[in-house]
């Protein structure tokens, strides 16, 4: 077949001396318990914290927080994804009370309003917690490592989950970057948490996997993750990335005289690129900050990728 031949309904271009292939129909994917749509998701990010990287407490007031979600949901989010945890490079943990002190009202107040609400925590307690307050689905950056609780609560409560690759704690974890290939071994390291899934008990139609860019990978881990992204539907579940204002874009866009890395706040039309690589390989749902870019990107892809 050359370069030019036709999968499914899309044509294959070279680009960059490979050969790249664009998904045959959008989406297949979908995760039983949240919406579905023709395109890839756009999950909306609510970060109830001091110190996140991204966002770091713009919205840690409750109120503000419920503010931001509304206006994320205004600009297109499927989903809003609320944390109290910054996982940032280094970051400290707070304490569980803590941690449930900043999201219950945030994730309470959204649910009510008809908002599909997913909790970002690696803790049972505070994703049982969250899911009592109305959020529907669990973000767990950690896999299931981070609490032994957890999965058997996810089994249990039946939310659907977002099981992330995860090498251990924000404190020290980018200690944790040896790969012999980065794909290939967090491939093999996510279908382990899908054993571990299935052996608890967990519904497989429920969970999406995310290869948890930044997460104990370097700037390159991610570039190569991004590059071969279609070797992940090899796991046979739903994708979720999350690229939105990372260290590595901020990189990319360095100041060419200070050398400066990008501001976060002005990483957003490069999230968005992310975004497009993302939803034409066939991605489930992306996670972003600014959602307005991010949903108009899927929509684009949507449409390139079908001939109606
Ligand atoms: N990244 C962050 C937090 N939660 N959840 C998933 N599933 N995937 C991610 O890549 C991810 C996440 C860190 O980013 P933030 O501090 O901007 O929220």
């Amino acid at each position: 077949m050359g370069p030019s031949a036709k999968v499914g309904r899309v044509a294959l271009d070279h680009y960059g001396g490979r050969v790249r292939s664009a998904p045959p129909t959008q989406p297949a994917a979908r995760v039983d318990g949240l919406p579905s749509a023709d395109r890839c998701l756009v999950m909306g990010v609510v970060n109830v914290t001091p110190d996140s990287f991204s966002d770091g407490g713009e919205w840690f007031e409750p109120a503000a927080a419920i503010a931001h979600g509304r206006e994320l949901l205004a600009a297109g989010a499927d989903i809003l994804d609320v944390g109290g945890e910054s996982t940032r490079p280094g970051a400290e943990r707070p304490a569980p009370e803590e941690e449930l002190r900043r999201v219950l009202p945030v994730v309470e107040a959204l649910a009510a309003e008809g908002a599909v609400v997913s909790i970002d925590t690696m803790r049972a307690d505070v994703a049982a917690q969250a899911l009592d307050a109305g959020a529907t689905a669990v973000n767990d950056v950690s896999g299931g490592l981070g609490d032994p609780e957890m999965l058997a609560l996810v089994a249990a409560r039946r939310p659907p989950y977002i099981c992330m690759h995860w090498r251990g704690h924000s404190v020290d974890m980018q200690s944790r970057t040896s790969y012999d290939d980065v794909v290939t071994d967090v491939i093999r390291e996510l279908a382990e948490r899908v054993e571990a899934l299935k052996a608890a008990g967990v519904d497989l139609a429920r969970v999406a996997l995310d290869p948890g860019l930044g997460f104990a990978k370097t700037a390159e881990h991610n570039w190569e993750i991004l590059r071969r992204l279609d070797e992940f539907h090899t796991l046979g579940l739903p994708l979720l990335i999350g690229a939105s204002r990372k260290a590595f874009l901020g990189r990319l866009l360095a100041d060419p005289v200070s050398g400066e890395p990008r501001p976060t706040s002005q990483r957003d039309d490069a999230s968005a690129a992310v975004t497009v690589l993302a939803a034409a390989a066939g991605v489930w749902c992306v996670r972003a900050h600014a959602v307005a870019p991010s949903a108009d990107a899927v929509r684009v892809v949507r449409r390139w990728a079908s001939d109606d």
